[in-house]
């Protein structure tokens, strides 16, 4: 399926934008230049032609033999000024399911065809309206399911991350045309481009580009979850605390140890967040191999983890130097300590003192799970925790969210080190120009300055309709 798919871009289209099913209203999008005409054969009102852009107006819909599907208001946006830089009209009408295949049955019958997932925001694109990372940014939005998400996909979308591509790229490809013009000088042995600016700046660009990179992992958790591991000892709580969270039975609970084997994953939106929590086996010695592989998973799971609940039963004697092995190698800075079952008298004096003075950094909360105490206080704990993790997330912050841009940013960042490789062996000028201009090649790929049709279609194809 390697083909375009989009054949014709002049074709008038038109889909359901609102969401699948039943609801008060639906509106339809119809788009292209002929999409005034169109509408018009099916629309009793005012004269879509005639009426200004940006403007909304009552009327009705009617089939060909001239019955009334539906009573709607329709706006008409004049291209270049719309979504889709094209003319586009939509149509708000009764959200019934059988009114919105009519009427877009009706749009078909008079001369649109329906829309391929993603087309009004491929048209979009070719259009001028916005580059490819800002179209990413628009499926993101939609699927944003936490504020942080929100904030991320809307700064992109609004161009905050295209326009930092933009800086590194326009300041290569001022040193890749000095560059380019020493080859059309070449008998008379000119540096046009100076050879210390271009190292340092090949040299800063890559270190900026792999920090940028680096990022996507943050960015990612934010799209789908930050990673919140429930780790401690057998029987402490651990499932208890993670359906006290989730609000929801999801892990079992029971006083046998060794009953949560796997890992039981789900989501819950927390203060900006979404968080991914992870409940876990619980950390014991013991000789069955199938626990051994859940408590494997568990290290893994808290190594991999944003924030690590460490929980503790209030009740039961428990010593620093097994909490200590149990934690080797996680920061302190990410462990939330969760002293739990504080409900029965405590076993546990004087721990909470010498937790907090061997793991510095670290928080400490007393909760019981069974009661639900403090959880709320717990949560506000964990917001807190991430958000000094994300300190430096807010509007104006690039943050890498997609797999394909972190890639493209590593393979620039790599022609970048052979470029500075090539200035300090003093390469020709037409070798270093090579390797400079695939870096700007594939930052450009990001914004969609240099693009394939092999691109375009994953991308747009993982859209949905009417979208
Ligand atoms: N008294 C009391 N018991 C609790 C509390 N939280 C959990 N338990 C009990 O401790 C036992 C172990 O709980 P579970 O969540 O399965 O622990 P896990 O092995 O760490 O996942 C169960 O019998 C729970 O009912 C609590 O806050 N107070
Ligand atoms: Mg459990």
């Amino acid at each position: 399926m390697d083909k375009e798919i989009f054949t014709d871009s002049t074709d008038v289209i038109c889909a359901i934008a609102t969401a699948p099913g039943v609801g008060g209203i639906a509106v339809a999008r119809v788009s292209g230049n002929e999409a005034f005409a169109v509408c018009s054969r099916i629309w009793h009102g005012k004269d879509i032609g005639q009426m200004p852009s940006h403007t909304a107006h009552f009327g009705t819909i009617r089939s060909n033999n001239d019955e009334i599907i539906d009573e709607v208001v329709l706006t008409v946006f004049h291209g270049p000024n719309s979504f889709t830089g094209e003319n586009t009209v939509e149509i708000a009408m009764h959200g019934s399911r059988w009114i919105q295949r009519k009427i877009i049955d009706l749009l078909i019958e008079n001369g649109a065809r329906m829309a391929l997932p993603g087309e009004f925001t491929r048209r979009a694109f070719k259009n001028g309206k916005m580059d490819l990372s800002e179209a990413e940014a628009v499926a993101d939005l939609i699927a944003s399911s936490s504020r942080a998400a929100h904030r991320v996909a809307l700064s992109q979308m609004r161009g905050h991350y295209s326009k930092k591509i933009n800086e590194l790229r326009d300041k290569m490809i001022e040193l890749a045309s000095l560059l380019e013009l020493e080859l059309d000088f070449s008998e008379e042995d000119v540096e046009f481009a100076s050879r210390q600016k271009l190292l340092d700046l090949a040299k800063e660009n890559a270190s900026v580009l792999r920090k940028l990179a680096s990022g996507f992992k943050t960015g990612k958790a934010i799209k789908d979850g930050i990673p919140v591991a429930i780790i401690g000892h057998t029987n402490v709580g651990k499932s208890s605390l993670m359906n006290a969270l989730m609000g929801d039975d999801r892990a079992i609970v029971s006083d046998i140890h060794g009953t949560t084997r796997d890992i039981v994953e789900d989501t819950a939106e927390i203060g900006d967040y979404l968080i991914r929590f992870k409940d876990t086996a619980g950390l014991r010695e013991t000789d069955d191999p199938i626990e051994n592989m859940g408590i494997d998973r568990s290290r893994n799971a808290a190594s991999n983890a944003t924030v690590v609940l460490y929980v503790y039963d209030s009740s039961t004697p428990t010593s620093i130097d097994e909490i200590t092995s149990e934690l080797e190698g996680i920061e302190p800075q990410s462990i939330i300590f969760v002293e739990n079952k504080c409900d029965l008298p405590t076993a546990n004096e004087n721990l909470k003192n010498i937790i907090n003075n061997t793991f510095l950094g670290s928080v400490h909360i007393e909760v019981s799970a069974r009661r639900e105490q403090n959880l709320e206080e717990l949560k506000k704990l964990i917001g807190r925790q991430i958000e000094k993790i994300n300190a430096d997330i807010n509007e104006d912050s690039v943050m890498v969210t997609n797999a394909r841009h972190a890639q493209a940013m590593i393979a620039a960042a790599d022609n970048l080190d052979t470029v500075a490789e090539g200035i300090t062996t003093l390469l020709p000028p037409d070798l270093i120009a090579q390797d400079l201009r695939e870096a700007i090649y594939n930052l450009s790929s990001i914004t969609g300055a240099i693009t394939t049709p092999q691109i375009l279609q994953s991308i747009f194809s993982s859209f949905c309709i009417g979208k």
